[in-house]
This record gives C-alpha cells, structure tokens and sequence, in this order.
C-alpha cells in the first residue's frame, strides 16, 4: 500500500516511496551532510513547529562549517518546512528531519564541485527513550567509547558523519542493557549523550556542559536555560565529572526527540532517590507547556502550520 506520506525534496514535494538517492551519493559515502531534528506538537491550535527558525539557523550553520551551499534562505527552509508538515496533515507524525548533503557528480573526497541536495520529511518519533523510561527515568552506561574531539570535528555543526560515534555509543547501551549512553571527552570530562545534552542538579544549583566539551549546542537546552533562569534557577555551565553525576540529586537529558528525559541510573548507580527529582519535573511541565503552546511567556518559540 502506498502511503500518503509527501517528502520535500530540491523544492518539490515527492511521494515518500520515490524520495530517494542515487547510490554514489558523496553524502552517503563519506557523512557529508547536515541535518536537523524539529518536534511537531498537536496544540489547541492545530499542529505547530517548536523553534523552527532556530533550527533552521543551525542548520545553514553546520552547512557553513562544512562548506555545503544551501541554495534557499532562511525563511524559504521555514517556508518548506510548514509546507511539508501540511502536506502531511492526514499522516500521523511528530517530527521533522531536514536533510541537505553533497550529492553527485565527481568521485572522491572533495566535495567542492558538487551539487546540493535539499530534502524535508517528516517521521513519527514518540517517546523517543520509551514511556515507561520517561515515567521512571532512563538507565544510562558510560560508553568505552569517546567522545570525538573539537580539534578532530565541528561538532557544534550537526554533521551526519558525526553519528557514527553516537551510533557507536548508543549500540553499546543497547548491548548491555541500558536505555542511552553517556560520552565522555578526551579530558575525562562530561560531553553528552548520542543525541541528547546532559543537565545535573546538586544542591539546589543546575549544571550543564559547556560548548567546549564537544557537545551540540542543544536547541532543548537552550530552552531549559531559559526556563530555568526565568524561574530564578540559572544554570551555570562548566565541566561536568562521571563521579558528580554519581552522587548529584537529579540528572536529565534534552534533546528534540528526548524532550526532557529524567535519568534512573548511570553504569547501575542510582541517581538521588532514584526516580525523577522535583526541578527536573518542574522543568519537564514548565517546557512541555511551552512546547504545546500552553504558556504566553514562550509564545514565540512555537510556530503554528
Ligand atoms: N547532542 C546531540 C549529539 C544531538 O544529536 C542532539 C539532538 C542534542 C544534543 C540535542 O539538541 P536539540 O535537539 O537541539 O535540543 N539529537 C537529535 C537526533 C536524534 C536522533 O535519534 O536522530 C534530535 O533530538 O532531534
């Protein structure tokens, strides 16, 4: 059965079946692209878009960084966006993937003739740990392996070929057991997760890495930052240690598909009383308002199709 699914690509929207690439697609060769990853909500308004012009700021950023010519601006990607989210009104979805890459026409490494590919669709995505995970907290292992380096990847840029170290780390919690894995830096220090920032609380006090641990700037975390400072409880940024997140009250993660993601458990030691602490909670209900359109404070972080 052919879905109803319509995917955006180059400009034109597409049957999700005939959304393909060509097989010597330098992106698909060497992780020559950048991508995105934006929640649609279903508000009282019908479905909206959370920080989508924020997103799409990234987006031409991690292409700059990589030298990948988007050929649209930022309000023709914004525009894109709404119209393939309501060219998908009737499919049941809650996220959206931008897509741009290196594409074909020479062979080898550099990629400076190329053309580029542009591509918007949308998935499913759910709970993206798991319900019960986000009820009771998800259980974490620190991965073996580390976390890339900024002297070997831009990893403020969400370059593709970046993953495949969280892919690494996110098979490797899998294998054992866990529901996400934690990546730590060269220098021992807290990076983040294979998709998500990494937040702690201890004393009262909220902490998350800084930029320089090699991390995404995090769109999820920069709204934290904001929610938290707006309720009185700025979060100081600084370098985190695997042993401070051991003996911390509270830890969570953020991401787009992890929203706000109570931690249970790192490599089987319990997190504070072992289920999710109350500024984790707070901070859960005051973004999940905003993301649903729910709070006037935040009324402009939400986009509506
Ligand atoms: N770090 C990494 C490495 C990362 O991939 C993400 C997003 C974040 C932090 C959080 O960033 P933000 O979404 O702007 O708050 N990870 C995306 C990919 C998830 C996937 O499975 O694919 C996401 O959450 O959309």
């Amino acid at each position: 059965m052919a879905s109803q699914q319509k995917v955006w690509m180059d400009g034109k929207l597409v049957d999700y079946e005939n959304a393909n690439v060509h097989i010597m697609t330098h992106g698909l060769h060497y992780g020559g692209g950048v991508f995105e990853g934006i929640r649609i909500y279903e508000t009282a308004k019908g479905r909206s878009i959370f920080r989508l012009r924020e997103h799409m700021v990234r987006f031409l950023d991690s292409a700059k960084i990589i030298s990948l010519n988007i050929p649209y601006s930022l309000d023709e990607l914004c525009e894109a966006t709404k119209e393939t989210v309501r060219a998908n009104a009737k499919v049941k979805v809650d996220y959206i993937r931008p897509i741009a890459y290196f594409g074909t026409g020479t062979y080898g490494l550099n990629p400076i003739k190329l053309p580029t590919n542009v591509a918007i669709a949308v998935v499913y995505m759910g709970v993206y740990l798991g319900e019960e995970q986000m009820k009771f907290g998800a259980r974490l292992i620190t991965s073996s392996w580390e976390k890339s380096g900024n002297r070997a990847l831009a990893l403020n840029a969400k370059v593709c070929g970046h993953y495949v170290n969280s892919v690494l780390a996110r098979l490797e919690a899998v294998k054992r057991g866990a529901d996400e894995a934690l990546l730590l830096n060269a220098d021992g220090n807290v990076a983040e997760g294979t998709g998500e920032n990494i937040f702690m609380v201890r004393k009262g006090k909220i902490y998350t890495t800084p930029i320089s641990a090699g991390i995404l700037e995090g769109i999820t975390r920069d709204s934290v930052m904001r929610i938290a400072e707006d309720q009185g409880m700025p979060v100081i940024e600084r370098d985190i240690t695997r042993s401070e997140l051991m003996i911390a009250d509270e830890v969570f993660m953020t991401g787009t598909a992890a929203e706000v993601q109570p931690i249970h458990s790192i490599d089987d030691m319990i997190i504070g009383a072992g289920r999710p602490g109350p500024i984790t909670l707070k901070l859960q209900r005051l973004f999940t308002d905003a993301a649903r359109g729910k709070s006037k404070k935040y009324a402009s972080w939400v986009d509506y199709v």
